[in-house]
């Protein structure tokens, strides 16, 4: 792995972690319009998995998908005006953190439908095959998602139809308060891939090393058109479920022990002791993070309400499958 490889994704889990940290602040203070799912923990896997994608690879995200957007390259003032409810923010404050999409960096958007974007990641996939587009699309879901009928009719399409599909699954052991071994009958999520014929893998989704090398072998395998790739990353969620979860479904030392496999910790662990980076640099690009995120956050508090005349702009009519942008005031 290439020193600035590493040190690029060290920055961008600090951003994730940084501009978490303070949407739960906002959060506190009341001043966040909708829930706020924190992807604290997971770091690693937003980051190794973006780190080899392009503004035209395409990924789909879930209700806890700040890290997915901010890894594809999000500004994150936009992101901080929607999480606001400001005129602002990504969907004019209307959408809120489950709604925001970013089709400049390939993002089709976070979903608060539990395994919502798995489908919609197959259809993207079909479409690029059919303009014989060399990208690819990255679909990241939950443990909680594999046991939706949408996981197992998408890998079941992208497998017959062998699309350039990857699918994500961040196994962080707890579908809101239902552990993982009272919802799934095996040990490794991955092994779901076999059912459809494709290739699966367990990865430490906390290691940020073994995400990004499994990535790349995921990403030369659907690049050479051999059909879709499942990867459970093993993580887990440090936070609770949203913001205001009492979290009475586990144990404080279940939560401590994973801490001390923190993803941030271990990579920047592996940049001291095998890349020889000073702590003065680890500390100067947290404090950096730090300033580009409560500079954000300053910025969009200044943006406005959207107007109450606003409401009704941006919907759409599907009627007749004529899909077209409508106002209901014009
Ligand atoms: C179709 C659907 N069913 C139920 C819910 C309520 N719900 C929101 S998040 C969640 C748990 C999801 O667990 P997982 O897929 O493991 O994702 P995680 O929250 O752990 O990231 C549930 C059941 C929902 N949003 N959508
Ligand atoms: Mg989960």
């Amino acid at each position: 792995m290439e020193k600035q490889t590493l040190i690029e994704m060290f920055r961008i889990m600090v951003r994730i972690r940084e501009f978490e940290s303070e949407a739960i602040e906002l959060a506190k203070r009341n001043e966040t319009r909708a829930a706020v799912h924190t992807y604290i923990g997971q770091e690693a896997i937003a980051a190794g998995v973006c780190a080899h994608m392009s503004n035209q690879d395409l990924i789909t995200s879930t209700h806890r998908g700040h890290g997915h957007c901010i890894a594809k390259g999000a500004d994150l003032e936009r992101m901080f005006g929607e999480l606001l409810g400001r005129d602002g923010g990504y969907c004019k404050g209307k959408g809120g953190s489950m709604h925001i999409a970013d089709l400049s960096t390939g993002n089709l958007g976070a979903n608060g439908i539990v395994g919502g974007g798995i489908p919609l990641a197959v259809g993207a996939a079909l479409s690029l095959k059919i303009s014989k587009s060399k990208n690819y699309v990255v679909s990241f879901f939950g443990d909680g998602a594999t046991n939706q009928g949408s996981f197992h009719e998408s890998l079941n399409l992208a497998s017959i139809w062998a699309l350039p599909v990857i699918f994500i699954c961040e196994n962080n052991e707890y579908a809101i308060s239902t552990n993982v071994s009272k919802s799934i009958n095996i040990e490794n999520i991955s092994e779901r891939a076999t059912a459809y014929g494709i290739l699966g893998k367990s990865v430490d989704g906390n290691n940020v090393v073994s995400v990004y090398d499994d990535m790349q072998m995921a990403v030369e395998h659907v690049q050479s058109g051999k059909g879709p790739v499942l990867l459970e990353m093993k993580t887990y969620r440090i936070k609770g479920h949203y913001f205001g979860d009492n979290q009475n479904y586990r144990t404080r030392e279940e939560v401590d022990l994973w801490k001390q496999k923190d993803p941030i910790n271990t990579c920047e662990t592996k940049l001291q002791n095998d890349y020889g980076l000073s702590s003065e640099i680890i500390s100067k690009i947290k404090k950096e993070e730090t300033k580009k995120v409560l500079d954000a956050s300053t910025r969009a508090k200044l943006m406005s309400e959207p107007e109450i005349d606003d409401l009704t702009e941006d919907l759409y009519d599907l009627s007749f499958h004529n899909i077209k942008w409508i106002s209901l005031q014009k």
